[in-house]
């Protein structure tokens, strides 16, 4: 018995066995999800079909969130198989590498800000209008990863900060709108973790060390971690909770300061 057995589950966003989304794919087909994967580019298709197939699936589909035609060509692709769906799990982010580096203003154009924006934030909006026909008469859920860079600025982090406030504002918009229909919404802010996206990022060992110092639990969340929250919140475990931003970063957002003495490690 798992907490979703019977619950058909789209995820998007998984590029490579570190992806948050993958630790999420795995969470919920441990709790008996049956899963369908998207992948961006035929590169990573055969990496995420051979993933899908760990965890008992060949429903793989390709599709640029970029696109309205290709994310249109998803869902004709899974309705026949799957003619209706209760899980949806955006975990899709971009902004051009130079945007995330160097001081704000200096970094952010108004390429670097639309695309940033359309990528991040407005992929989940067009995937919820397209996925919302699938979920009729379900009680689906919505998820997307979210960071603290949304609420507090961050060095580097640079235009996904207004990006991802962008998006957190969208969870409780996408949450008001299809609450009448009984659907829920919510995000997932973690901690840093060592994905693909993270590991081109300048001084993210220093930023994982800053976690690990100054975190209530002295270190950083695992892909576990992040994909059992993730499991929860699209469950009927958290049926009453929608619109939310959970965090998932080992306390590090609750503390305002660091610890004032050295802590043996
Ligand atoms: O949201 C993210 C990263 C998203 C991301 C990563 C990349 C790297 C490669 C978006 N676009 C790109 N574009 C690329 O060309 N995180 C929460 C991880 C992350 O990224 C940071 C962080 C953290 C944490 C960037 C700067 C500072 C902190």
């Amino acid at each position: 018995m798992g907490f979703l057995d019977g619950k058909r589950a789209l995820i998007v966003g998984v590029a490579s066995e570190r992806s948050l989304a993958w630790g999420i794919a795995r969470a919920m087909h441990r709790e008996g999800a049956e899963l369908a994967f998207s992948y961006q580019g035929e590169r990573l298709g055969e990496r995420v079909r051979e993933l899908a197939s760990r965890v008992g699936t060949s429903r793989v589909y390709p599709c640029d969130v970029a696109d309205d035609g290709a994310i249109d060509a998803l869902f004709r692709n899974l309705e026949p198989v799957w003619p209706s769906l209760d899980i949806l799990v955006h975990a899709v982010a971009y902004a051009p590498r130079q945007a995330l580096e160097g001081g704000y203003l200096d970094s952010v154009d108004r390429d670097s800000f639309r695309i940033a924006h359309d990528i991040s934030a407005y992929s989940f909006v067009a995937l919820g209008k397209r996925a919302r026909p699938l979920l009729k008469g379900r009680s689906g859920a919505l998820l997307t990863l979210s960071y603290l860079g949304a609420v507090q600025a961050i060095p580097n982090y640079n235009v996904m900060g207004p990006a991802k406030a962008s998006l957190e504002a969208n969870v409780r918009f996408m949450a008001l709108d299809l609450g009448r229909e009984g659907h829920r919404v919510n995000a997932l802010s973690p901690g840093p973790v060592k994905t693909l996206a993270a590991s081109g990022v300048t001084g993210f060992r220093r930023m994982l060390a800053e976690v690990q110092s100054r975190a209530p639990l002295r270190r950083n969340v695992s892909l576990e971690e992040v994909g059992n929250a993730g499991a929860f919140l699209c469950s009927d475990l958290a049926s009453g909770i929608t619109g939310t931003v959970l965090y998932v970063d080992c306390g590090y957002h609750t503390v305002g300061m660091s610890p004032l003495v050295e802590e043996p490690s």
